[in-house]
């Protein structure tokens, strides 16, 4: 059976992240992918100004419980960048709404980077972000989100074992869930993610491209949830989200030096599909 993902983001009608990334990487990897948008901006808001943020928050129950009356079933709900406190409960009410035992919840907690809060977003909102992860069965925080939500000091790289291992501890008081911390570096060089499955801790890396793209979060963890989903372990899937990811910056940083336009992932999908085993 083809698996199914719901993905929970906005859309960002230009500068590619959020939906826009979602959607062409879970389907290239012949993953339907049906998506929730939470609200239309006309770009994100990382680097642009003046842009238009179309609220959808009234939309987000009345599509959940429409689905739920089709019967429609999910294999897991990627959950990325929500606008509002009220998007979280709601996402959260949505999810109880047409989830089943079997869907598994991925949650990407997208509201930091580079010790600073995303612009528009409250101070409260990393407090508030803690219940959906609570419910999540993989998270993906950076080390900006993974800090806001435990409450630890952000620290820049090169991190130390102690910084990063007492920032999953942190993690694991909030979720059960499995972990996926990102940006992680012990080496100038190298970077990468803690992968928390149970008690079992993996690190994996790949070589620091020195640039800081726009929506590399996104790609990094629609990729994960391709590799969850076609049976990868945690690891693999996180290395292969490292991989990609790493690839799409590497190629981009050739032809185009504007970070806040995101990469060329596009043009990176045959090597995805290779890294996912699929070609
Ligand atoms: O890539 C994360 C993201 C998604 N959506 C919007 C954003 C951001 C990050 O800034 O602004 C609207």
């Amino acid at each position: 059976m083809q698996k199914r993902v719901a993905a929970i983001h906005d859309i960002s009608c230009f500068g590619k992240c959020s939906l826009t990334v979602a959607l062409p990487i879970i389907s290239a990897a012949g993953i339907e992918c049906a998506g929730i948008p939470t609200a239309v901006l006309s770009t994100h808001t990382g680097g642009f100004s003046g842009y238009t943020f179309r609220d959808l928050t009234e939309d987000i129950m009345p599509v959940a419980n429409h689905w739920k009356k089709e019967g429609l079933t999910f294999d897991a709900v990627y959950t990325g960048y929500l606008g509002s406190v009220e998007q979280i409960d709601l996402v959260c009410e949505a999810v109880d709404t047409f989830g089943t035992k079997d869907t598994l919840l991925i949650v990407d907690p997208v509201m930091a980077d580079h010790g600073r809060l995303y612009g528009g977003f409250p101070e409260n909102f990393p407090k508030e972000m803690v219940r959906l992860c609570a419910k999540a069965d993989i998270i993906t925080p950076n080390i900006t989100e993974a800090a806001f939500m435990t409450d630890m000091p952000y620290v820049e790289a090169p991190h130390t074992k102690e910084y990063i291992e007492g920032l999953l501890s942190g993690l694991r008081k909030i979720t059960n869930g499995k972990i996926v911390l990102t940006g992680v570096c012990f080496n100038t060089g190298e970077i990468g993610a803690a992968c928390l499955d149970g008690d079992n801790l993996e690190y994996i890396f790949t070589p620091h491209v020195d640039a800081a793209y726009h929506g590399t979060g996104d790609i990094f963890t629609s990729t994960l949830t391709c590799g969850v989903l076609k049976g990868k372990s945690l690891k693999e899937s996180a290395l292969i989200a490292a991989q990609y990811t790493a690839g799409c910056i590497k190629l981009t940083k050739e032809q185009y030096p504007d970070m806040k336009y995101g990469v060329n992932f596009e043009s990176e999908i045959p090597n995805l599909l290779k890294l996912l085993e699929l070609i």
